[in-house]
């Protein structure tokens, strides 16, 4: 694995897996191909904003940088391209 890929699943599992691994909220889980599908389709870059600054959706509320208010863009990035990743 690259050293983005190691960083990604890192950070995924520090600050967003509290959330995302059990699906707490409407969070969706990495591998439900369902559920990622039409998130992935709007393309990385929605995908990169709504993880940074936040969003609400049907679902529920994805926190900006999932509450990890001191990880860069660089890490937020990279645990979104392991979790889309994991759900392709
Ligand atoms: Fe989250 C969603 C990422 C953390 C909750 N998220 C989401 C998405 C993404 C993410 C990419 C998709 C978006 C769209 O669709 O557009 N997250 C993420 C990351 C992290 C996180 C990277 C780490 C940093 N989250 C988190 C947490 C929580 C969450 C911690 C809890 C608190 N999210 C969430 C939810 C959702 C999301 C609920 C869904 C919303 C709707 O409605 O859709």
């Amino acid at each position: 694995p690259s050293p983005t890929a190691e960083l990604g699943k890192s950070i995924y599992g520090k600050t967003c897996a509290m959330c995302h691994g059990a699906g707490v909220a409407g969070a969706p889980k990495p591998g439900d191909k369902a559920d990622w599908a039409p998130r992935i389709a709007q393309g990385n870059d929605t995908l990169y904003k709504h993880a940074i600054e936040g969003f609400t959706g049907t679902k529920g509320m994805m926190p900006a940088r999932g509450g990890g208010a001191s990880l860069t863009d660089e890490q937020v990035k990279a645990a979104v391209d392991f979790m889309v990743g994991q759900s392709k």
